[in-house]
């Protein structure tokens, strides 16, 4: 039987300075998510948005970092929310900046140690949001989850996250926006970094295929993380954070057709949509069209067709 759909809506804006990312679950709805996905033959729940937990007293060591007690507020109700989703289908959720992703990714980790399988991370970005609260310059809290997730330390305002992620199981696709300390830490952890540069010379599937083929062979659960600056801001314009040089519409709608067909996909985020940025609807219909790519709408269908 096929997974249900759990639309979670969430409305966080307090990763970053810049105003419009809390109307993006607002935006998905409104460009058809939930009907896209009836019409693909999945049944839907739209769980409503996600309200944050109670404020509670923080501090930061880091005077640059802004809104931390609003979002870890929020990274204890989307973990809460993301882990009882998780018992009942396949969660979806509507961001909101990518700070969402402290949330959404430690209750998706808490069902995974749960049901005892690994879990998996695909981070679909420009940018490797790789910064804890004491290396980040900007301060803001979006550029943190990777971190969180990996289990590095300077999050003690948060929750502590339920099992970290091994970076061998986390994978970057498509950056080209790296900080220094950022860099630092990468080069000594063994994620797997897909840079734009790779992808240009490697093709955007043959990376991801061997990803693919370690969830598969670990029985993984498999976390998707797709901020739309991942997208090349031509096609993509309604985000904040524009990094030239992203993906074009063909070469995501094959990720997203890849991941369909690995069948291994068990939880999504579709962060940093900024409505108030966008031409029209462009990017949020992209975005739309995109997860229909993810949940097996195609461009021709055969009875059979593979590709290897
Ligand atoms: N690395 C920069 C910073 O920490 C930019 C982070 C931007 N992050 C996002 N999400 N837009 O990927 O400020
Ligand atoms: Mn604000
Ligand atoms: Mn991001
Ligand atoms: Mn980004």
């Amino acid at each position: 039987m096929k997974p249900t759909c759990i639309l979670i809506g969430a409305p966080i804006d307090t990763g970053q300075k810049r105003e419009g990312c809390l109307m993006g679950p607002a935006a998905y709805r409104v460009a058809g998510l939930a009907q896209s996905l009836e019409a693909l033959g999945q049944s839907v729940i739209d769980h409503g948005d996600v309200t944050p937990a109670p404020l509670r007293e923080t501090d930061c060591a880091n005077p640059a970092v802004h809104h931390l007690a609003e979002t870890v507020a929020w990274t204890e109700a989307l973990a809460e929310a993301g882990e009882e989703a998780m018992a009942k289908g396949l969660p979806i959720f509507m961001g909101g900046d990518h700070s969402l992703s402290l949330g959404s990714v430690a209750g998706v980790a808490a069902h995974a140690a749960k049901v005892g399988r690994p879990l998996f991370v695909l981070w679909l970005d420009a940018h490797s949001d790789y910064h804890t609260p004491l290396t980040t310059q900007s301060g803001n809290l979006h550029g943190t989850p990777v971190a969180y997730i990996a289990g590095r330390n300077g999050f003690e305002a948060f929750p502590p996250f339920p099992a970290p992620v091994p970076a061998e199981r986390i994978c970057l696709y498509g950056i080209r926006s790296v900080d220094s300390a950022e860099h630092a830490g990468l080069l000594e952890s063994d994620m797997t970094v897909c840079d734009m540069r790779v992808l240009d010379e490697r093709g955007i599937v043959a990376p991801l295929r061997e990803f693919l083929d370690t969830v598969r062979a670990q029985n993984g659960l498999l976390h998707v993380s797709l901020d739309v600056d991942f997208l090349d801001p031509g096609i993509a314009p309604a985000v904040g954070t524009t990094v030239p040089g992203g993906t074009t519409f063909r070469e995501a709608h094959l990720v997203m057709e890849r991941l369909h067909e690995s069948g291994l996909v068990t939880s999504l985020d579709l962060v940093e949509l900024n409505p108030f940025l966008d031409e029209r609807g462009k990017t949020a219909r992209l975005m739309v069209e995109l997860v229909g790519s993810l949940m097996g709408r195609k461009v021709f269908d055969r009875p059979t067709r593979s590709f290897g």
